[in-house]
């Protein structure tokens, strides 16, 4: 993979000098953390579990560069279907993330939040997730923001519900509904729509994730599978977007 911006330069420090656009809100899949494990003869989880570090490593980066809102794909309404042991460990994975990292979270100002339906995981991971949305909500750096249990056709028809039962309820009238009205009606309500989403592992699909939100965004793709996935090949995908977006910069903005 070519790195011209890093020509020569030393990858450790973060020369936000030479970042002038930086996305407010990236969105990510983190996909490839199974492969990553099979590809060593490791069990799937192994591969969770350093899809771990690197979701450390790179809200750390966000943090450092003043990007605002890191939307990180966890774990979709379709991921019930993989096998059970798999899906016992994931629901695991965010009590201990939190056990080991919500200090440094809350060293580097971040604050976390949670998209998706809450009430169907187990209540030991619930409280852990509230424990540290609690912990962290007066900070105002980085907004992490964990797509847990999320989908989004479900998020949309969960909108359109509330928007009905407003409707009859007299909250809401017909005629004032635009799509600025609707999206207050998404989980991502208050959150502007990602600017950047990546991909890793070499698919290119969405996966049902932030369907509505995803409309402008652009998107970047990359080989690397998640717990490969670093400091370097993030600030790669910056990068490209800074060049996208600044040869239309002067028309769109
Ligand atoms: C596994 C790679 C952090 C992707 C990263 C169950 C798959 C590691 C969280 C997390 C997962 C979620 C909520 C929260 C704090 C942390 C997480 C899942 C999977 C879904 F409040 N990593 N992580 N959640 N993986």
């Amino acid at each position: 993979m070519k790195l011209p911006f890093f020509k020569n330069e030393k990858t450790k420090d973060i020369k936000t000098a030479q970042l002038v656009n930086l996305p407010n809100h990236v969105a990510v899949i983190m996909d490839g953390n199974g492969r990553w494990a099979q590809k060593r003869g490791l069990p799937r989880i192994a591969g969770h579990k350093e899809g771990m570090n690197t979701v450390r490593e790179i809200t750390k980066v966000a943090a450092q560069l003043k990007i605002k809102i890191l939307t990180l794909y966890a774990f979709s309404t379709e991921n019930w279907k993989r096998p059970p042991a798999e899906v016992e460990y994931l629901m695991k994975i965010p009590k201990l993330f939190l056990n080991n990292y919500l200090p440094e979270l809350m060293e580097n100002n971040v604050k976390v939040s949670v998209i998706g339906d809450l009430k169907q995981i187990p209540p030991i991971t619930q409280k852990a997730v509230e424990h540290a949305i609690n912990k962290t909500k007066d900070n105002d750096g980085l907004l992490l923001n964990f797509a847990f249990n999320y989908g989004g056709r479900n998020e949309i028809i969960r909108a359109i519900k509330q928007i009905v039962s407003d409707i009859n309820g007299d909250r809401l009238s017909l005629d004032s509904l635009d799509e600025q009205h609707f999206s207050k009606y998404l989980y991502t309500n208050n959150i502007s729509d990602p600017d950047l989403l990546i991909r890793t592992s070499g698919e290119q699909r969405l996966s049902n994730f932030l369907l509505w939100q995803l409309a402008y965004t652009e998107f970047w793709f990359t080989d690397v599978l998640w717990p490969d996935f670093n400091k370097t090949v993030f600030m790669q995908a910056l990068y490209d977007y800074e060049k996208r977006t600044r040869r239309y910069g002067g028309i769109s903005k």
